[in-house]
C-alpha cells in the first residue's frame, strides 16, 4: 500500500469507493494516457503544459490502484509513433521519466512499488535511460504494485521482433512448426512475465487501440471515456473498475 504519498493528498482527495467490491478486482490495468495535449489547447496552453499536467495523473492513479491491490499497472507514456511529434515536444517529453522519478522514487521504494520500462531502449536519451535504470534497479526487488511503464513501445514491432526469434529458433532445430503456440509467442513478447491485461482504459474519446498490446489485449475488457488525461480522477478509475466487475458478474452467471 501506498501510504506517504496517499496521505499526501489529504482526505478530501479520497476516492469515494463505497460501491466497488474489493473481489474481483482487476490483477493487470492498462491505460492509453490521451488528451493532453488537447487539454492543454483547450486552455490555451502550450501542449507540454498538459505533458506536465498528466503526469500528476500517473502519481493520482498509481496510489489508486496500489489501494485497490491492483497487482500490474501498464501506462501508455511513448508510442513509437510519437518521434515523428515536433522535436522541442520530444525533447520534453524525455525529461519526464527522469522528473517524476526525481520527485517519486523515494516513495515509490518505501512503499515496496516495482518501476518497469516496456519498449525498446534503442533512440532514448541517455538521462532518460539512466533514470529508468536507476529505478528498475533500486525496485528490482519490491513485492508490491508493478508499475510498468510503456515507453518506445509499439505492438506490430514487439510482435514481429516475437515471430522472428521464433523463426530462428524453428530454423535452428530447437523447436518445431507444431511446437509454436500462445504460450510460446507470450513468452517472447516484452510483457513476457506479467499476465495479460484484464482491463484497458483509454482516455479522451477515442476508441482505437494505437498499436498497444494488440497480443495481450486479446480477451481483455475495454472502457473509455471523453475525459481528457489530466482531468483523469480516482473516481473516473474506480467507475471504471466498477464497469469491470459488472460486467465479470454478467459474464459469471450466464
Ligand atoms: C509522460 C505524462 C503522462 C501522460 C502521457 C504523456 C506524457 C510519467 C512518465 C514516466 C515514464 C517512465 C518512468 C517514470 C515516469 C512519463 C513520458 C511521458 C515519456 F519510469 N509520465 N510520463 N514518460 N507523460
Amino acid at each position: 500500500m501506498i501510504k506517504r504519498l496517499w496521505a499526501k493528498l489529504g482526505k478530501s482527495s479520497l476516492p469515494t469507493a463505497d460501491s466497488l467490491t474489493l473481489e474481483n478486482i482487476p490483477q493487470h490495468v492498462a491505460i492509453i494516457m490521451d488528451g493532453n495535449g488537447r487539454w492543454a489547447k483547450n486552455r490555451g496552453l502550450p501542449r507540454v503544459a498538459g505533458h506536465h499536467s498528466g503526469m500528476k495523473t500517473v502519481k493520482r492513479i498509481t496510489i489508486a490502484a496500489d489501494r485497490l491491490g491492483i497487482k500490474y499497472l501498464t501506462m501508455y507514456a511513448f508510442s513509437t509513433e510519437n518521434w515523428k511529434r515536433p522535436k522541442s515536444e520530444v525533447d520534453f517529453l524525455m525529461k519526464l521519466p527522469q522528473q517524476f522519478l526525481e520527485i517519486e522514487l523515494d516513495e515509490l521504494i518505501s512503499n515496496n512499488v516495482q518501476v518497469r520500462m516496456m519498449g525498446t531502449r534503442e533512440k532514448l536519451p541517455q538521462h532518460t535511460l539512466y533514470a529508468l535504470e536507476e529505478a528498475m534497479r533500486k525496485t528490482a526487488n519490491n513485492t508490491g504494485l508493478v508499475l510498468n511503464f510503456a515507453l518506445n513501445y509499439g505492438s506490430r514491432m514487439e510482435m514481429l521482433d516475437a515471430v522472428k526469434e521464433i523463426a530462428k529458433d524453428v530454423q535452428e532445430g530447437h523447436i518445431t512448426v507444431d511446437g509454436i503456440d500462445d504460450a510460446l509467442m507470450s513468452s517472447r513478447l516484452l510483457s513476457c512475465d506479467i499476465p495479460d491485461p484484464d482491463l484497458l482504459i483509454r482516455t479522451s474519446g477515442e476508441l482505437r487501440l494505437s498499436n498497444f498490446m494488440l497480443w495481450q489485449l486479446a480477451y481483455s475488457e475495454l472502457w473509455f471515456t471523453d475525459v481528457y488525461w489530466p482531468e483523469f480522477t480516482d473516481k473516473h478509475f474506480y467507475g471504471a473498475i466498477q464497469e469491470y466487475q459488472r460486467r465479470a458478474r454478467r459474464y459469471g452467471g450466464l
